[in-house]
C-alpha cells in the first residue's frame, strides 16, 4: 500500500494507483472530463491537474502515479485559475444551447461551467467546420447514434471505446490538429454507411452532447400524453438494476418494481416483462441448438440476441451467417406478440381512435436495439425502443420521486411472467446458461447437470468455456473484440458446439444506453444483483414458465413449430 497526503488528509491507496485515484480515495473533489474508468487516460483535458510537492508544474492526476509520501493539493489559487481558463476556452468553442440538448442536466462539461460560474464572454471560436468544412458536424443517419460535433470537447474517449481499448472497431478517429481536430469517421462517411455496429460505447462514454443514442423518448411522452392509443411496454432485464444508478442509488440497486410504478405513472397502460419473451428465447433456441446437434448441422450455434453481434457478423462475416440462430431476440418476440399475437387481438373493443394496433415500446440498455427494431422482417413490432438513459429522462421530465417511489410494482400478465434464467440474460454467459438449463430438460439430463454454470460468469475473462457433458463444449465471448479474436483462427470451429456472443463487455449490463457511471466496478456491482435475482427466483429454468407453456397450449403448438417460426424466427443479410 501507499500512503500520501491530499489536502493535508491521510490516505492509502493501493499499489499502481494514480494520483486521481488518491483524490477520490480521500473524498476530495477534482473535476476530470476525459477520464473514464476501464480505457486508458491521455490526460487530455487538463482538467484533473493537482499540485506535487516537489515538482515544478502541476501534473496530471489522472495519469500520475502515487508515490509513498506524496503531499498532494487540489486546490491552489493557481490550479483553480487554470482550471477556469481551461473551462472556458472550451465554452468558446461551444454551442450555448443546453437547454435543447438531449444531455442537459447530466452533461460533465454543462456541470463545470456552472460549479466555476463562467459566463460566455470569450469570442466564439468556430469549429473545424469553417477550417475544415468536409468535416459535417451533425450526423442523424443512423438508427441508433446520433453525432454532434459542434459539441466535441476532444477528450478522445469515443476514439479509445470505439478502437484498441474497447470495441476494436476503429469507425471513429482524429483528424486534423489544434482547434479543428475532432473525432469523425473514416473518410467523413454518414455513420450509417461505415462499419459502425451501433453498439453505443461510443455514446456511453462521450462526457457532452457530442454523441448520443437516436432519441426517441420526446414522441414516447407526445404519444402517451394524447391518451388516444392503448399502449405497452416492454422492459429489459438489465434496466432494472441500472436505473436506480440515475437517481443517486447505489450501484447494484435492484428498483423493479419502482420502475414498474414511474412507468405507470408516465402514462403505460400494460407493463410487461422482457424477460417473458427471454424464457420463450431459449425454448426457441434450445430446440434450434438441439436439432442442429442432432444433425450434426451448422455447429457451433451462435447465439442471436446481440443486435450489435448481428450487424457485425452481416459486416464483416457474412460468410458465418449460417451459424447464427434464427432465433429472434426477446425484445422482437416480445414485440411481435405485443403487436400481433393473442394479447393484441384480446384488446378488441379498447382500441381507439381507428387505430387497429396497440402502441408498443420497449426500453433497453443498448442502442443497437433501435437499429434492430427497424431491421427488415421485424420492423413494424416495435413502435420506439429507449435506452435506460432515455427512460431515467422521462422520469426526470415528469417529476417522478423515482427513488421514494414504493418497490411493490408488479408487471402485467400475460407475457410478464418469468424465471430466472430470463433474468440472466442481463449478464454476459446468462443467455448460454439459460439454453443449458432449459436443453438439460429436453434431453432428460436436468438432474445430473447443475443448474448453477459459474464458470460461465464474471465480467474480468474475455473468452469464458464449460463442457457440458453430453453434449460438448460452449464458449462465451464477453464483449465484440473478444469475438474477432476468437474468430480469427478457424479452432473454434471444432471446439465448440454453441457460442455466445454479447458486444458489450459484461453482457447487456454493460450496454452502450447504460447510465454513465463512473464507478470502476460497476460492471461487477450489477452483475452480482442480476444473479441475485435469479438464486431469489421460485423457478430458474425457461420451460417452467406457466405463461410460456400456456402460450405454446394456445398459440405456438410447440417450439420451432411453424407457429413458432412464423412469429418468432428471422433471417439475415448476406
Ligand atoms: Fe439484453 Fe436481451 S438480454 S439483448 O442484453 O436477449 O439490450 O438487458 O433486453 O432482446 O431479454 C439488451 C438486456 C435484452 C433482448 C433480453
Ligand atoms: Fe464505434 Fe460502437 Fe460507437 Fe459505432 S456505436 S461508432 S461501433 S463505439
Amino acid at each position: 500500500m501507499i500512503k500520501l497526503t491530499v489536502n493535508g488528509r491521510f490516505v492509502e491507496v493501493e499499489d499502481g494507483a494514480t494520483l486521481l485515484d488518491a483524490t477520490r480515495e480521500a473524498g476530495v473533489y477534482v473535476p476530470t472530463l476525459c477520464y473514464y474508468p476501464r480505457l486508458p487516460s491521455h490526460a487530455v483535458c487538463r482538467m484533473c491537474l493537482v499540485d506535487v510537492k516537489g515538482e515544478k508544474t502541476p501534473q496530471p492526476s489522472c495519469v500520475t502515479k502515487a508515490k509513498d509520501g506524496d503531499i498532494i493539493d487540489t486546490d491552489s489559487e493557481s490550479l483553480q485559475a487554470f482550471r477556469k481558463t481551461d473551462a472556458e476556452w472550451l465554452l468558446a468553442r461551444h454551442p450555448n444551447d443546453c437547454m435543447q440538448c438531449e444531455v442537459n442536466g447530466s452533461c460533465k462539461f454543462q456541470n463545470l461551467v456552472n460549479d466555476f460560474q463562467l459566463e460566455d464572454h470569450w469570442e466564439k471560436i468556430p469549429r473545424g467546420s469553417q477550417a475544415h468544412p468536409e468535416h459535417k458536424l451533425t450526423d442523424h443517419t443512423s438508427p441508433s447514434i446520433w453525432q454532434d460535433l459542434s459539441k466535441c470537447i476532444e477528450c478522445g474517449l469515443c476514439v479509445e471505446a470505439c478502437g484498441d481499448s474497447g470495441q476494436q472497431q476503429h469507425v471513429i478517429g482524429f483528424a486534423e490538429r489544434g482547434s479543428g481536430r475532432m473525432p469523425v469517421t473514416v473518410f467523413d462517411k454518414p455513420l450509417s454507411e461505415t462499419n459502425c455496429i451501433s453498439c453505443g460505447q461510443c455514446t456511453l462514454v462521450c462526457p457532452v452532447g457530442a454523441l448520443i443514442e437516436t432519441p426517441h423518448w420526446h414522441d414516447v411522452l407526445h404519444t402517451l400524453d394524447s391518451h388516444r392509443r392503448i399502449s405497452a411496454v416492454q422492459v429489459a432485464p438489465a434496466t432494472r438494476i441500472a436505473i436506480s444508478e440515475e437517481f443517486g442509488m447505489k450501484p447494484g440497486t435492484v428498483s423493479t418494481g419502482r420502475m414498474i410504478n414511474a412507468l405507470r405513472q408516465i402514462g403505460f397502460d400494460y407493463v410487461f416483462d422482457t424477460n417473458f419473451a427471454a424464457d420463450l428465447t431459449i425454448m426457441e433456441e434450445a430446440t434450434e441448438f438441439l436439432t442442429r446437434f442432432k444433425e450434426q448441422k451448422n455447429l457451433p450455434l451462435f447465439t442471436s440476441c446481440c443486435p450489435a453481434w448481428v450487424n457485425w457478423l452481416e459486416i464483416n462475416r457474412p460468410d458465418l451467417l449460417t451459424h447464427l440462430s434464427t432465433t429472434k431476440s426477446p425484445q422482437q418476440m416480445h414485440g411481435a406478440l405485443t403487436k400481433r399475437g393473442a394479447f393484441a387481438h384480446s384488446l378488441g373493443a379498447e382500441f381507439t381512435e381507428g387505430k387497429t394496433e396497440p402502441y408498443v415500446v420497449s426500453i433497453m440498455p443498448c442502442t443497437a436495439k433501435k437499429d434492430e427494431s427497424v431491421r427488415p422482417g421485424v420492423s413494424g413490432d416495435l413502435d420506439h425502443v429507449l435506452t435506460t438513459r432515455e427512460l431515467a429522462r422521462m422520469i426526470k421530465a415528469r417529476g417522478i420521486p423515482f427513488s421514494a417511489l414504493p418497490e411493490d410494482g408488479k408487471f402485467d400478465n400475460p407475457l410478464g411472467e418469468s424465471t430466472g434464467a430470463g433474468q440472466i440474460f442481463g449478464a454476459s454467459g446468462g443467455v448460454m446458461e439459460a439454453v443449458v438449463r432449459t436443453a438439460s430438460h429436453f434431453i432428460g439430463k436436468e438432474d445430473s447437470m447443475p443448474l448453477d454454470w459459474h464458470q460461465l460468469r464474471g465480467v474480468v475473462k474475455d473468452v469464458k468455456t464449460a463442457e457440458i457433458p453430453g453434449v460438448g463444449k460452449v464458449a462465451i465471448c464477453n464483449g465484440i473484440a473478444a469475438a474477432q479474436r476468437m474468430l480469427k483462427t478457424e479452432a473454434w470451429r471444432d471446439e465448440f458446439v454453441a457460442i455466445e456472443v454479447m458486444s458489450c463487455v459484461g453482457g447487456c449490463l454493460g450496454g452502450g444506453g447504460e447510465p454513465k457511471s463512473m464507478d470502476p466496478l460497476i460492471l461487477e456491482k450489477r452483475m452480482h444483483s442480476i444473479y441475485e435475482i435469479d438464486k431469489g427466483s421460485p423457478r430458474r429454468r425457461s420451460y417452467e414458465n406457466q405463461d410460456i407453456q400456456k402460450l405454446y397450449a394456445t398459440e405456438l403448438d410447440k417450439p420451432n413449430s411453424p407457429q413458432a417460426h412464423a412469429l418468432l424466427h428471422t433471417h439475415y443479410a448476406a
